[in-house]
């Protein structure tokens, strides 16, 4: 039977189990990639396993979420990055050089190859061809360190694309629009592999565009074929040698599908507070801008920029909107210098920040008090942005700059002149902010800042486990609530008693509180429990502060590994209706812990209200294992 692409990666990849979805696999990595908010963790975790050089084919450190230096803590956790890669065999992509998925599409992806990387965007890589999965910073510590990479076996979703993208409408609406069907729940376990006629009317950067915001629906990741497009991009990257053809056979088969017709696509537009609240943007018309951000790894490739600066040439901006622009790479914000178009963008009033993450993790450029900030980025969580009160809405750069010059939001297809533009022939290569790691490690010192403090470590399972509800959440609650990320608190990424004082807050200001006078405890999910981020401090936080386990009805993907390689019980409600019946502050107990995770299946007790429920924990025996001796790293060393 023939294989589809994704399929043919993970078997040229499999080091163990059998290809049969939902069954447990592991993977061989060839290439693993960080950036700076997850890394310093990631990296002291590498520095635990105690492996010298890295033993991956290629892997690389990015600075590009912490680069607002108000204090040393940022600078301090740079140089440590900068001197553990140095001494690692790791590659270090300067502050500067650019956003870590841009910047690694560009210069690193190879079709055909696998990537882990401490980004839930990682999946950005599969617009080149690459399997590309986000994890959490342990995972790509022990692939790093030469370890196989363990998920079960995604369902392959083919989405057949069909026709061609009509004017003013762009990959981002694609994606919008599988978001709308499918949801931010409707990926879990499963890759969306793009095939069909549109799929070579799409560009690379279009593709990367997808594959990045496939994120949002918790898939394991998104994927196109190798193709002639493909090998044209890597050519004009200088980089022919890595090409390699990659499509489905042509009896492959799939295990769902899912149909868009890119003709019929319009411009659309994520309303608050959630990427799968799309409708089309006709229908937000004249709601008032205050603010525009264009840029994020899902939108700031050279093409989507020259696209805004010629839609913004020779206009100005509205008096009250404010615009602001992060060129994802280097490579990108270089090429719109040279032919001017930054010119154009400056003079029509644009903020230009740097090649970064910047508004989009909260770094920087808070909107007003109750805006209406549109952006080009992927997600919308509420606060996310560094203002409460703002409603923030996810599109595509050309409503994004068509709505800037008019103060309201706008649907470019009104408009004449869409600017056609061709792909570049050939890209500017510079990689002078790329480090080399060094030949011989032995000598580099790793320099570690007063801020680097020793991570959390779980103890082995006890045989009863008790304590109280510390708090009880609803749906869909996002990393960013579990352990939010901005301006003031991305610096102490590597403090988890610093972070600990925030963790949980935008649901429930006392839940610090609550869980250090109790000596830690249980927290009560809704379904989706942790979608968003690959961030371990989500997990690693509230082990700190004694949580035992999560009770949801369910997980996010990324989250739930995050728990168990933290030996944090991921529990499911067997009954949903379990949930209405549990309080803030109710005494639960599990009894024969062992034992009972052992079999799969475990009782919860509720003292306060004399009652009992049944909850599964769906992991594999492996993942067992690291409940039962206290997270993945205990259990390595044990064994
Ligand atoms: C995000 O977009 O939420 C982040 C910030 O890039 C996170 C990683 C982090 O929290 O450091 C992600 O997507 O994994
Ligand atoms: Fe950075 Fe935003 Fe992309 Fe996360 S989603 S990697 S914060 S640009």
């Amino acid at each position: 039977m023939g294989l589809n692409v994704a399929q043919k990666i993970i078997k040229s990849h499999l080091v163990k189990g059998n290809m049969v979805p939902g069954e447990e696999i592991a993977i061989k990595i060839d290439q693993t990639l960080t950036q700076d908010s997850t890394g310093t963790m990631a990296y002291l975790q590498f520095e635990a396993l105690g492996v010298d050089k890295v033993k991956t084919k290629k892997s690389v450190a990015y600075i590009d979420h912490n680069i607002l230096q108000t204090g040393p803590e940022n600078a301090d956790d740079h140089m440590y990055i900068q001197t553990v890669a140095k001494k690692h065999g790791i590659y270090f992509s300067k502050p500067g050089n650019g956003i870590c998925h841009q910047v690694n599409l560009e210069r690193f992806g190879i079709p055909g190859n696998t990537l882990l990387g401490s980004d839930s965007h990682t999946p950005t890589a599969g617009g080149i061809g690459m399997l590309a999965i986000g994890a959490g910073g342990l995972d790509v510590a022990v692939a790093m360190g030469g370890g196989e990479y363990y998920i079960n076996m995604p369902k392959v979703v083919k989405v057949n694309l069909k026709g061609k993208l009509k004017p003013w409408v762009s990959a981002k609406d694609v994606i919008l629009e599988v978001l709308r069907k499918l949801t931010v729940k409707g990926g879990v376990e499963k890759v969306f592999e793009y095939v069909g006629e549109g799929v070579k009317t799409l560009t690379v950067p279009e593709r990367a565009t997808i594959t990045n915001m496939g994120a949002e629906l918790g898939a394991t990741t998104s994927i196109f074929p190798a193709d002639e497009t493909t090998l044209e991009f890597l050519k004009a990257q200088g980089r022919e040698e890595d090409f390699s053809l990659l499509v489905p056979d042509e009896d492959a088969t799939y295990d769902e599908e899912v149909e868009i017709d890119l003709t019929s696509l319009k411009p659309l537009a994520a309303c608050p507070h959630s990427p799968d609240n799309v409708v089309p943007v006709s229908e937000l018309k004249d709601i008032k801008v205050n603010q525009v951000a264009i840029g994020s790894c899902t939108n700031s490739s050279y093409v989507d920029l020259l696209r805004t600066s010629m839609i913004l040439k020779g206009k100005t901006i509205k008096e009250d909107v404010s615009l602001v622009i992060a060129p994802g790479s280097k490579q990108v914000l270089n090429m719109l210098a040279n032919n001017g178009a930054l010119s154009d963008l400056v003079a029509s009033g644009a903020r230009i920040l740097e090649c970064a993450c910047g508004p989009c993790i909260g770094m920087g450029q808070s909107p007003c008090t109750d805006a209406v900030s549109l952006r080009t980025f992927n997600r919308n969580f509420e606060g996310r942005s560094g203002t409460r009160s703002a409603n923030v809405y996810l599109v595509s750069p050309e409503v994004a700059a068509a709505s800037a010059l008019t103060g309201h939001i706008t649907d470019p297809s009104e408009l004449d002149g869409f600017p056609e533009i061709k792909m570049p022939k050939e890209f500017l290569i510079n990689d002078n902010l790329i480090v080399d790691p060094a030949e011989d490690g032995k000598d580099v010192e790793v320099v570690r800042g007063p801020n680097i403090k020793p991570f959390p470590k779980a103890d082995s399972l006890k045989e009863k486990v008790s304590g109280k509800v510390l708090t009880k959440v609803i749906d869909n609650i996002t990393t960013d609530h579990i352990m939010p990320s901005n301006a003031k608190l991305l610096p102490y990424r590597s403090n988890i008693p610093h972070l600990a004082n925030f963790c949980l807050t935008p649901c429930d200001e006392k839940f610090p509180e609550k869980a250090k006078k109790y000596n830690g405890g249980f927290i009560i999910g809704g379904t989706n429990y942790g979608q968003g981020s690959s961030r371990e401090h989500a997990a690693l936080v509230p082990l700190y502060l004694g949580v035992k386990a999560v009770i949801a009805k369910s997980f996010a993907r990324i989250h739930k590994a995050n728990l168990v390689n933290n030996g944090i019980m991921p529990l499911e409600f067997k009954n949903e209706k379990d949930y209405d019946d549990i309080d803030s502050l109710d005494d639960l107990v599990i009894e024969n812990a062992v034992e009972q995770v052992k079999s799969g299946i475990v009782i919860v007790k509720n003292v306060t209200k004399g009652k009992e429920y049944i909850t599964t924990i769906d992991i594999t025996e492996r993942q067992k294992d690291m409940i039962l001796e206290g997270g993945l790293l205990n259990l390595m060393k044990n064994r």
